[in-house]
């Protein structure tokens, strides 16, 4: 090991290095306030005053961060933040945790990182350790932020070190945390990883190394690819099980029963997240680039982004059994964040519900505790909605009731007792009534029969 690598680690291992974490959200929060618990004076970086002003207040704007926590690092002097990057002349090290987003055209968005990187190179100095978080296609490490870094005449591997490892944080997850999920830890050179692994071996229980950033870089397209295509897949067996007259979700349930070589995915009304639906398009567009076309990755978009159509199709089929139309019929959507018990909206598949339900001309509401207003420019209506008050009959209220998001929270038994007619998405309403109209599943016996003329 050279010397100046020698002299970083023993300042991590000593947690006498001073820690940096870009990007205050969802990762960076709480991957901050493990490297402080750890013991190393971490600073944190982003652009939003807000953050920053919270964190020297002591506040947890993440619920999955404890504000005790917070309050108690700040006060010990191990944890603060800035907006200001002349910050990184002071620190040893420094992870970057920065949205990856895609374009309008698919293409990976990688403005933040980009940007993140050369704000970082304005103030590179020997001895830094920079490590990439944020989910990326392979070759980012090597192929954007490397040249960068170098650009300002310094050597990795020699003057300062790289490494990629992939945020594996789940939002609400009660068992798994920063602290307790193995890390998988990519370096450009093995100082790089060596290094990187004592800075989240000083944090985290378990560090998974391989052989290259680029191998980091796959493994977490690879997890939440496998998700989005498995997902795809379970959807498609919905809209054949409709076809069939078979119930998926009973298929399903039969299926988890396998002890071994199976794992269980439910239809839904579509991909929502900042994750699943956006990653794999990441790892189909590096492939493309590397002359490869991705067919399972692109066969699974189109068939999770063809959901909200098949959900207002069933909405549709729902009111013509009380002889109705779309047109002019009153509709609520009934939850809007992307998954269960969570109050995120991005990418949420009942938007597109919403617009198509409302394109169609359905008087469109929504109910959603942990969303209580949805903006003209998040969603194709383009009008401001506000998050229906429940009362005593309002699920009467409407000629039919869309099940997008099964909160715990939701009185299902109340509205199978005061709906009309109930497009179940989600298979929350379990046993089936006679009035809900299950996605990937038969209609209700009684409409069976009308519909059959017998
Ligand atoms: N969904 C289905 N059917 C399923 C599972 C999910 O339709 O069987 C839908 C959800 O409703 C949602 C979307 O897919 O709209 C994504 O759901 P998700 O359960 O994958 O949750 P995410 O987007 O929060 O994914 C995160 C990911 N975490 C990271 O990227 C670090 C993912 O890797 C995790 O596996 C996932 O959480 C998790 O397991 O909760």
């Amino acid at each position: 090991m050279s010397v100046l690598a020698a002299s970083l680690l023993e300042k991590i291992e000593s947690r006498r290095a001073r820690a940096g974490v870009v990007g205050l959200g969802y990762v960076g929060l709480p991957l901050a306030v493990e490297l402080a618990k750890a013991g190393f004076h971490t600073t944190g970086i982003d652009l939003d005053a807000r953050k920053v002003d919270a964190i020297a207040a002591g506040r947890s704007y993440i619920p999955d961060v404890d504000p005790a926590d917070v309050l108690r690092l700040r006060d010990a002097g191990k944890l603060d933040a800035t907006t200001d990057f002349s910050i990184v002349k002071e620190l040893d090290t420094i992870n970057i945790c920065v949205p990856t987003p895609l374009r309008k055209t698919k293409d990976p968005d990688m403005s933040y990182i980009v940007s993140a990187v050369e704000s970082i190179a304005e103030h590179l100095h020997p001895r830094l350790l920079i490590i990439l978080e944020s989910t990326t296609y392979p070759g980012t490490t090597d192929e954007v932020v490397q040249p960068l870094l170098e650009a300002k005449g310094l050597k990795v591997g020699v003057d300062f070190f790289l490494a990629f490892s992939p945020e594996r944080v789940d939002p609400g997850n009660p068992t798994f945390h920063t602290h307790n999920v193995p890390k998988v830890v990519g370096g450009v050179t093995p100082e790089c990883f060596r290094l990187a692994a004592a800075l989240y071996g000083s944090a985290i229980q378990t560090i998974v190394g391989v052989s290259s950033t680029r191998v980091a870089e796959m493994v977490k397209l690879l997890e939440n690819t496998f998700r989005a295509v498995n997902i795809g897949l379970v959807n498609e067996l919905a809209l054949m099980c409709d076809r069939m007259q078979i119930d998926v979700w009973e298929v399903v349930d039969a299926a988890r029963t396998k002890p071994f070589g199976f794992m269980a995915f439910y239809p839904g009304p579509g991909l929502g997240g900042h994750c699943i639906p956006i990653d794999p398009f990441y790892l189909s567009w590096k492939a493309k680039q590397s002359g490869f076309d991705p067919r399972f990755i692109e066969l699974a978009g189109h068939i999770n982004a063809s959901m909200p159509h098949y959900v207002v199709e069933k909405v549709a089929d729902a009111l013509n059994t009380r002889r109705k139309s779309l047109n002019g019929s009153r509709v609520l959507v009934v939850g809007v964040a992307y998954k269960r018990d969570i109050d995120d909206l991005r990418e949420s598949p009942a938007l597109d519900v919403m617009g198509l339900l409302d394109a169609k001309g359905a008087e469109v509401s929504y109910v959603d505790p942990y969303v209580h207003a949805i903006s003209a420019r998040d969603w194709p209506g383009a009008r401001d909605l506000r998050s229906v008050e429940l009362g005593p009959q309002t699920f009467g209220q409407f000629d039919c009731l869309v099940i997008v998001t099964d909160h715990k929270v939701f009185d299902y038994a109340a509205m199978v007792a005061q709906a009309d007619a109930i497009v179940d998405t989600r298979n929350a309403i379990r046993p089936n009534a006679p009035n809900v109209f299950k996605l990937g599943a038969p209609g209700p016996p009684k409409d069976r029969e009308r519909l059959a003329g017998v």
